[in-house]
């Protein structure tokens, strides 16, 4: 297996749900079924944080939601847990600054996709020297869903990052809705990723097929 091309990756990463079971109202496997007919390109399992499963039940959930990404052609990738990743032969592996090494979990995974959390240049350099496949940058909005999350940096972070010679995939993070998405891609990224916009919405698919309408008009105008 070779590793994903950034062309494919950055087609991929418009739009990037991001979900565990505690930031559901409705049951998980209902609301990603929903927001992938919305339109999601991409989906991360992120069991974490307060009321997260684990043990088994964290793994039955990883295998039920990778059954539906795998019906749809959505690439399915496991926040942090890299032997849970390898385990379900999962697409790949987003990592943050506190989880292990890049390099180290760039080894274990082989050409599976890697992606990392950086919150400035210093920490996008390194995770692309350790070989990172894309950036999720942020937060660029104030976040609710993230407890210990930095304080929100705007979209000038994604600039910044861009006229710094960044050429990987970035994905902005914290705080993205469809009123705001716009602005996210306009300002360098190639997609936005979201939890609550979709997890926490009346309708996910509607929310998603709004996210995905706002990045691909924003797209199109580049
Ligand atoms: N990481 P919402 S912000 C998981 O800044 C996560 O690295 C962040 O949730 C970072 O879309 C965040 O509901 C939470 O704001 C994003």
């Amino acid at each position: 297996m070779e590793r994903i091309s950034t062309k494919q990756l950055q087609e991929q990463l418009r739009v990037y749900f991001i979900m565990g079971s505690n930031n559901c109202e409705k049951h998980p496997f209902d609301v990603l079924t929903e927001a992938i007919e919305g339109g999601i390109t991409f989906f991360q399992f992120r069991e974490k944080g307060h009321g997260a499963l684990s043990g088994a039940e964290k793994v039955a959930l990883a295998k039920e939601l990778q059954a539906i990404c795998r019906k749809y052609s959505i690439p399915f990738l496991v926040n942090d847990d890299v032997e849970l990743a390898l385990a379900l032969d999962a697409d790949g592996v987003h990592i943050g600054q506190e989880d292990e090494r890049a390099d180290i979990v760039r080894r274990k995974i082989g050409a599976k996709i890697l992606g990392v959390s950086a919150h400035n240049l210093d920490e996008a350099k390194r995770a692309i020297e350790q070989g990172a496949d894309y950036l999720g940058v942020g937060p660029i909005f104030p976040t609710n869903t993230k407890t210990d999350a930095k304080e929100a940096q705007g979209v000038e972070v994604l600039r910044h990052l861009r006229e710094q010679g960044i050429t990987i995939p970035i994905v902005g993070i914290g705080g993205i809705t469809a009123d705001n998405a716009k602005e996210v891609i306009r300002a360098g990224a190639d997609g936005v990723s979201v939890i609550s916009a979709i997890s926490l919405a009346n309708s996910p698919k509607e929310s998603a097929k709004q996210l995905a309408k706002a990045v691909d008009d924003a797209l199109h105008e580049k």
